[in-house]
């Protein structure tokens, strides 16, 4: 773990490089004599840019987690460094919160970027109160970034940042990376305010999404709104041409000459995010991790298949999916509960959103039902816990488990699908995967299913149970191989060697 120091406030123009994103990678803690802590948080977005981070002046921006009215106490001041970077604090009262994170960004943008597996809300309000937070993200970042630096902006909570930031500071190379799906035009464009979300990310000089797909996407909408010309598929990687609209009244929804920008070319292009795999193997190898899945197997009562879901309590991970799919098979006589267990293990999420609370109630109720009417006594075939994990026994969970259920409805990679792929080091193991998650593109010799389909589900997990040991272990050295040469710090390398190519 970093060392978490107090040490001034970075001055101005000292970052040469930044990263800004919603939260700053530190979480509190508070012990049992009341004490506050600060830790670095084990988030993916922060073993892939400690590479880039470290030994360069670099600033991450971001919101602390904690709110403005809490933070006037000085034990709960963020601290100005970790490791060798610095830290910026975007400081955030608890009803910015409430309007920007869990109204606009969760209850708007993140329902309609995911299929509106849920129905997006449009609120005026949360809509101001995101426009209001970008600029302060933005505020802060012009003040800290050194002239010429480089600043990467992340995710769909900061879309305004790039074209404020531009407007702040023209001499800056901004990439900006979107972590969840771009969606088609005919979901994106009933957004309100399209326009101006359109307008944000053009801002930056690279545009970064998962999948070719929300490259295309974005193109289209740029096109459709905007009038301006694209390739999402050249083979220098796609270009948006900002401030030459070439209007076409066929496919314009809306023409709008671009008043506004200088013309210029933004590079649009899929980096699809990975892991630390390297790290993570050496992890699965290790004793300590071999010993505990050993233990949690047995703890399982030694079931001759394990099957495991690792997920954010989130509706678009597609987890009632595969429970139900299992209980189908269960009830059907094609799975043995005396020698079959499904664990699901959900991280709690979003837990002030309405959505959330209702589904993991939904969750735990169908549970429930299925541990009253399935097995024998003594039988508990469907396991569930409501838990975040140390890296380490997560780790030791996939080790344990002979088959992976990832069942997203919509998801823009999906990391858990890797980790596990990443962990199988003598190639066992089976994955089955939605179509609808950016992995399915990278990782096609998993069970891939329609997770729409229940009948689909039930089949792939079926045959992933019963398919020889050499055509699993064909399948996953054919994935491990993959991520091996397509990890975390290539990604990063990829984004960040686009970014200052635009530049030159
Ligand atoms: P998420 O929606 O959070 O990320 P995902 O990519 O699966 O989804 O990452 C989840 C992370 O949380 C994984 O690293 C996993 O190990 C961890 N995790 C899950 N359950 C856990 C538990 N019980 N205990 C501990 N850790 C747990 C968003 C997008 C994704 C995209 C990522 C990265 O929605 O599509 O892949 O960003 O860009």
């Amino acid at each position: 773990m970093n060392q978490i120091s107090d040490s001034p406030h970075i001055s101005s123009d000292a970052a040469s490089f930044v990263v800004v994103a919603n939260r700053l990678p530190i979480d509190v803690r508070i012990d049992d004599e009341g004490d506050v802590h600060w830790e670095e948080s084990p988030g993916g977005l922060v073993s892939a840019l400690a590479p880039v981070l470290h030994g360069r002046e670099a600033v991450w921006i971001g919101w602390s987690g904690v709110a403005t009215e809490v933070d006037a106490i000085p034990a709960f001041r963020t601290p100005a460094m970790m490791g060798s970077y610095h830290l910026v604090d975007v400081p955030l009262s608890a009803s910015m919160v409430e309007q920007y994170y869990e109204g606009f960004s969760n209850s708007t943008l993140w329902p309609l970027y995911h299929d509106r597996i849920v129905a997006p809300e449009y609120h005026r309000d949360t809509w101001n109160a995101y426009v209001e937070v970008n600029l302060h993200f933005a505020e802060h970042t012009a003040d800290v970034a050194a002239p010429n630096a480089t600043v990467w902006v992340h995710d769909y909570q900061l879309q305004l940042v790039p074209s404020m930031l531009r407007a702040l500071r023209p001499d800056l190379l901004i990439g900006f990376y979107l972590h969840i799906p771009f969606p088609p035009a005919e979901l994106f464009l009933q957004l309100p305010w399209r326009q101006r979300i359109v307008e944000g990310m053009l801002g930056a000089d690279l545009i970064g999404f998962q999948t070719p797909f929300g490259a295309n996407n974005f193109c289209e909408v740029t096109s459709q709104l905007m009038g301006y010309e694209s390739d999402s598929a050249s083979a220098d990687g796609g270009w948006i041409d900002v401030g030459t609209p070439s209007f076409n009244m066929a496919n314009s929804v809306q023409f709008r000459p671009a008043r506004n920008h200088v013309a210029r070319r933004v590079q649009v292009d899929a980096f699809p995010i990975s892991i630390d795999v390297a790290s993570l193997e050496e992890l699965a190898a290790s004793p300590k991790v071999q010993q505990r899945a050993l233990d949690i197997r047995r703890d399982l009562g030694d079931p001759k298949f394990l099957l495991l879901g690792v997920d954010r309590m989130d509706y678009t991970k597609g987890i009632e999916v595969r429970l139900r799919a299992f209980v189908e098979l269960l009830e059907d006589d094609m799975l043995d509960p005396a020698h079959t267990v499904l664990l699901q293990i959900a991280t709690p999420s979003r837990e002030q959103v309405q959505e959330y609370q209702r589904l993991r109630e939904d969750i735990e109720l169908l549970v429930g039902r299925a541990a009253g009417a399935l097995g024998e006594i003594g039988q508990v075939p469907l396991r569930y816990m409501y838990s975040g994990l140390p890296r380490a026994e997560l780790a030791a969970f996939y080790v344990a488990a002979d088959v992976m259920l990832v069942t997203p409805l919509r998801d823009g990679m999906n990391l858990v699908a890797k980790e596990y792929v990443a962990t199988r080091i003598d190639d066992s193991g089976g994955l089955v995967l939605s179509e609808f998650a950016g992995a399915a593109l990278e990782l096609p010799q998993a069970w891939l299913v329609n997770p729409y389909s229940l009948e689909s589900v039930k089949e792939a997990i079926m045959t992933a149970l019963g398919t020889t040991p050499e055509d699993r272990r064909r399948r996953m050295a054919a994935m491990r191989t993959h991520l091996r040469e397509h990890d975390v710090e290539r990604w990063a390398r990829e984004f960040l060697d686009a970014l200052a190519a635009t530049g030159s």
